[in-house]
Order: structure tokens, then C-alpha cells, then sequence
């Protein structure tokens, strides 16, 4: 794969990169994707139709089974090679930033070390009523499990369509998008906001932006490098040619 000696240089001189990731980087752990269809039992319900407050008011029991299904799903889920190389990154340049609307934890598990969980994290828990987070192997009957301090139900701690992002992610996001010295753009369809105005943010203040998924996407024209490939292809790849005397 031929990359562009102006991105090696990017790569070669950055002092801060910014990695803004979506469902499509643990896409090659296994874990299908917001637009990939929805498989078997749910292959009746919108991802967008479950995510939702409403939803779970409407039927509890349904939502967290949903999302009990996606945990069986992701538990087995292993970081791939777009994780790892993401995560070796912050040894080659001096501060490496993940921003991830993913909720299944895999950035922190690969060993990156500054993640900024737009979207939350699929395996905390906290009650729909108090807020009180709960442990995160609840074993109880009762479905929704209930919260031991309310009896209120518990729910994911994951951020639903129609709620706000967690209180200052956002904007911590926004201002790296903005100052980092490249902002890569991987495996993500840039079609859920606010999250998805984050790389014209970095466009927007003169910052070099890479675009790496098999798909065109929305933010093609954004980018001033566009990587047509599988994350956990190209990004081996890519350090390789950056970095090709790398232990
Ligand atoms: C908010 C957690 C306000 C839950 C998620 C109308 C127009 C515009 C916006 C809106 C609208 N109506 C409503 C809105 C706002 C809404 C929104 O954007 N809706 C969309 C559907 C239009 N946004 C919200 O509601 C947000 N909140 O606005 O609040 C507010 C403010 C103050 C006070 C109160 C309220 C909240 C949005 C967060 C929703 N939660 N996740 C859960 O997981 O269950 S979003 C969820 O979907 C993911 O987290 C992710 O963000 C998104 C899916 O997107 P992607 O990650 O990009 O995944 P996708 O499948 O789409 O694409 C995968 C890509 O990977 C593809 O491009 C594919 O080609 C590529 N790929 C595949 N394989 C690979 C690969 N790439 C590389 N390598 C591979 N191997
Ligand atoms: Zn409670």
C-alpha cells in the first residue's frame, strides 16, 4: 500500500494526534456495526429505535435484553490490529488522543491510554431514576435488574438518541479536534452528531485530517488524505511505512 510522503512527514513531525473512531475499528473484533443489520432475534428493531429513553420507558425488558446480547457479543470481542496499532501510536508520537463514539471498551483494552468515550461504556450500569451507578455484574431476577439504593430499574451507561453527551466530552473533544496537530477519522459513517461535526472542526482550524474506511463516507471531502481499507489493514501499513525501523 503507497502512502503519501506529505502523510509520513505529518505523522513523522505530529506532537499530538487526534484518533476520532467509530463502530467500523471493532468491526474486525467481531462486533458488527450501527449499519451492519441487525441479526436473528433483533433483526426486527433499528439500532436507533432501541437506543432510546423512550424505548426503554415503552419496554425495559426488551432494551436491556438488547443490550445483555450485545455484551454475550462483545465479551468475546478481542482489540484487533486497528486498536493495537492506535494504541502503539502514543509510543511513536508524543500525545495520541482517542475519541470514540464506540461503547465497547476495546481502545482501553488495546493499552490506549488518554480515551475520551463519547458514547459511554456499554459494561457500566446505573439506575434510569437515582443516577447511581451499580456494579457491573448485577445477577438478579428481576429484568431490568433494580438499584439497590432506589429499586429503581437499571440501565446501561451508554448515551441514548435524544441525550446529552457526558458533561464536558464534547467540548475536551472539540478543543483536541482543533489543536492536535492531525486528526484521524476511522471507521466511522460521520452520521451521528454532535460526534460527527468533530472532523470539520479540525478541517476548520488548518489541521491534517485522514480518513480511513472501506466505504466513502460523508466526510470524504474533509479529509485531505483518504485511505480506502479495513483499519486493521491499513493502519499496520501505515506505521510500517512511517516508522519502518520500529521494534
Ligand atoms: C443529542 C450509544 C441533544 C448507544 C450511540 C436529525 C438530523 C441530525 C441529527 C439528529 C436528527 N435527529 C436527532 C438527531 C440527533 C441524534 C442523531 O445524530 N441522530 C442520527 C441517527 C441522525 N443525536 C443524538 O441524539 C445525540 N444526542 O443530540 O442530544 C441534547 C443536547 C442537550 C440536552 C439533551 C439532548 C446522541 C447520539 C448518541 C447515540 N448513541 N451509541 C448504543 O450504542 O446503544 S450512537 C451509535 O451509532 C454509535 O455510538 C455511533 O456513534 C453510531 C454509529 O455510527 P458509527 O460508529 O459511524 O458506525 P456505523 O455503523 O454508522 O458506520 C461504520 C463505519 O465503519 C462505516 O462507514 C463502514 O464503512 C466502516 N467500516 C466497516 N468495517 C470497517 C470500517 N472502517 C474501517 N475498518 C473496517 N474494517
Ligand atoms: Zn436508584
Amino acid at each position: 500500500m503507497h502512502f503519501d510522503p506529505g502523510l509520513l512527514d505529518t505523522l513523522h513531525n505530529a506532537r499530538h494526534i487526534a484518533v476520532f473512531t467509530g463502530a467500523g475499528v471493532s468491526a474486525e473484533s467481531g462486533i458488527p456495526t450501527f449499519r451492519d443489520a441487525q441479526t436473528g432475534l433483533w433483526a426486527k428493531y433499528r439500532a436507533e429505535d432501541l437506543a432510546t429513553p423512550q424505548a426503554f420507558m415503552r419496554d425495559p425488558a426488551t432494551v436491556w435484553n438488547w443490550y445483555q446480547w450485545r455484551r454475550d457479543l462483545m465479551h468475546a470481542a478481542l482489540p484487533n490490529p486497528a486498536h493495537r496499532a492506535i494504541a502503539e501510536l502514543e509510543h511513536l508520537v508524543g500525545r495520541v488522543t482517542v475519541i470514540t463514539q464506540n461503547v465497547d471498551g476495546l481502545h482501553n483494552s488495546a493499552g490506549s491510554t488518554e480515551v475520551i468515550e463519547l458514547h459511554g461504556n456499554i459494561w457500566n450500569n446505573l439506575c434510569f431514576s437515582c443516577k447511581h451507578p451499580a456494579a457491573q455484574a448485577v445477577d438478579s431476577s428481576a429484568v431490568p435488574p433494580r438499584c439497590a439504593y432506589c429499586n429503581g430499574m437499571l440501565r446501561p451507561g451508554v448515551v441514548w438518541f435524544g441525550e446529552a453527551l457526558p458533561a464536558g466530552a464534547l467540548e475536551q473533544a472539540a478543543e483536541i479536534s482543533e489543536s492536535a496537530d492531525a486528526f484521524f477519522c476511522i471507521g466511522t459513517s460521520s452520521l451521528v452528531e454532535p460526534a460527527a461535526s468533530l472532523p470539520r472542526y479540525a478541517r476548520a482550524s488548518g489541521r491534517t485530517v485522514v480518513q480511513i474506511n472501506p466505504q466513502a463516507t460523508a466526510h470524504d471531502d474533509i479529509a485531505q488524505h483518504v485511505l480506502r481499507g479495513k483499519a486493521g489493514e491499513v493502519l499496520p501499513k501505515l506505521l510500517q511505512a512511517a516508522w519502518p525501523g520500529r521494534s
